[in-house]
């Protein structure tokens, strides 16, 4: 179904900006004893509110088809974000001093894998994730985990029974939620008068610089800057009060800090202005990238139909949700890509959405050495390309498609 009215502002001013066609929902990876039936696609397309200023998607894609049974990203099977997590759990534990009588609630906290960290200095938890795959493996863990969606009814049940969180942590689930006035309502209930919400997200703004066009799929809502963020927060009463970033991760990331009053850092002022002298509120910013992201199809498969033409044999790592976005906005079939690879476990013997190439170990690329592979999870470039070392010493090559399709 298509909206009409901003999902934060309620505003009918909604402008299409990119459409990326009729797509399979990312995670959805397909079992192969299924490829022959169809598969339930949506169409994938962005739009800007001015009011709001937030970027987001068109369709509404009923949140329970997204995030449960067949959900299947494991957060803990990437060392550089456990490492970022790990960080950013000991940061909180020292500024806010957290001890035995705080509370840390993480909103979509997957596996366990950065609560965990608390647990480990002794510091009271609280998941939250609909997966129950998940929660059962942070269960496992002795993270207690609750498998259901968060929002304003159950931030009131917590409340009503006795839960105040000193810190509330929100990492790529505010990118995630259909109604994201209930959720920001539930955040402000839970939130103890002194206490701060962290949100982490992918940043639009190095979305549309970098044309990570990729990185947009239908679990992906909304697409976030400082000023929406800011506008968002003061809708219910929040205040974003500092913003910390990290380029590595995602392909860009921001971490905002959000409280009950407002204490604006510098660096907070800073990104708002910054992006009000470089119209991130404005829909001129965003109606040119469309043409930017329509070069990168046409150059990533000429690249692809040269390298076939030559007789190269190309596969790609990275079951990502990106990488389905990538293979079926750009028509990549099995006669240019004939496989993907990816150490998830849960995610191997799958076939891709859409384009249904299978998904095997990486130990397949030393086993049959094509001559290229497109690194479609290129957000843990470094990562992946080390841990590939030998492939390369045998003279295999990465492509990376984003921001222009580029052979390393
Ligand atoms: O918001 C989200 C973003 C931040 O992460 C989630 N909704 C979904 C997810 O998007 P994604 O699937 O594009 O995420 P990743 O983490 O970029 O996917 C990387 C894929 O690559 C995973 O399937 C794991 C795999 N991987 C691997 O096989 N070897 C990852 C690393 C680091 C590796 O060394």
């Amino acid at each position: 179904m298509r909206i009409t009215k901003c999902r934060a502002s309620g505003s009918e001013d909604l402008r299409p900006f990119l459409d990326l066609g009729v797509t399979p929902l990312a995670d959805a990876l397909v079992d192969p004893a299924d490829v022959a039936a169809a598969e339930a696609r949506f169409p994938l397309e962005l739009a800007f509110c001015p009011e709001s200023a937030l970027v987001q998607i068109t369709e509404d894609v009923p949140a329970d088809q997204l995030f449960v049974d067949n959900y299947l990203y494991f957060s803990s099977f990437s060392d550089h974000l456990l490492e970022h997590s790990r960080d950013h759990a000991l940061g909180l534990i020292k500024s806010r001093r957290l001890g035995s009588d705080s509370l840390v609630v993480e909103l979509a906290s997957n596996d366990g894998y950065l609560l965990k960290n608390f647990v480990e200095a002794g510091v009271p938890v609280l998941g939250i994730d609909p997966a129950p795959g998940q929660a059962a493996a942070a269960n496992e863990i002795g993270v207690p985990t609750r498998a259901e969606f968060f929002g304003l009814d159950m931030a009131s049940q917590l409340v009503a029974e006795g839960h105040r969180a000193d810190v509330i942590i929100a990492n790529n689930v505010f990118a995630h939620i259909p109604d994201i006035n209930d959720f920001t309502a539930g955040m402000k209930a839970l939130l103890a008068d002194d206490g701060v919400i962290t949100i982490e997200n992918p940043y639009v703004r190095d979305l549309i610089d970098h044309c990570e066009f990729d990185t947009i799929y239908h679990e992906h809502f909304y697409y976030h800057s400082c000023t929406s963020i800011d506008r968002q927060m003061r809708r219910h009463g929040l205040h974003l009060n500092d913003v910390e970033y990290f380029p590595d991760l995602h392909g860009g990331t921001l971490r905002w800090h959000i409280g009950h009053r407002h204490d604006p850092s510098k660096t907070a002022l800073r990104y708002l202005a910054n992006e009000q002298a470089a119209g991130l509120d404005q829909f001129e910013y965003y109606e040119r990238f469309a043409a930017r992201v329509e070069k990168v199809r046409h150059d990533l498969r000429e690249l692809l139909n040269d390298l076939r033409s030559q007789g190269c044999r190309v596969a790609a790592y990275g079951a990502a949700a990106k990488g389905a976005t990538l293979l079926n906005y750009a028509g990549i079939t099995t006669d240019l890509v004939e496989y993907v690879v990816d150490r998830n476990i849960h995610k191997q013997g799958l076939c891709m959405p859409g384009t249904h190439q299978p998904i095997l170990d990486p130990t397949v690329l030393l086993e049959r050495q094509p001559d290229y592979v497109l690194l479609l999870a290129w957000n843990f470039r470094n990562e992946i390309v080390g841990q590939q070392a030998e492939y390369v010493a045998r003279g295999g090559r990465f492509i990376v498609p984003v921001p222009t399709p580029e052979v390393i």
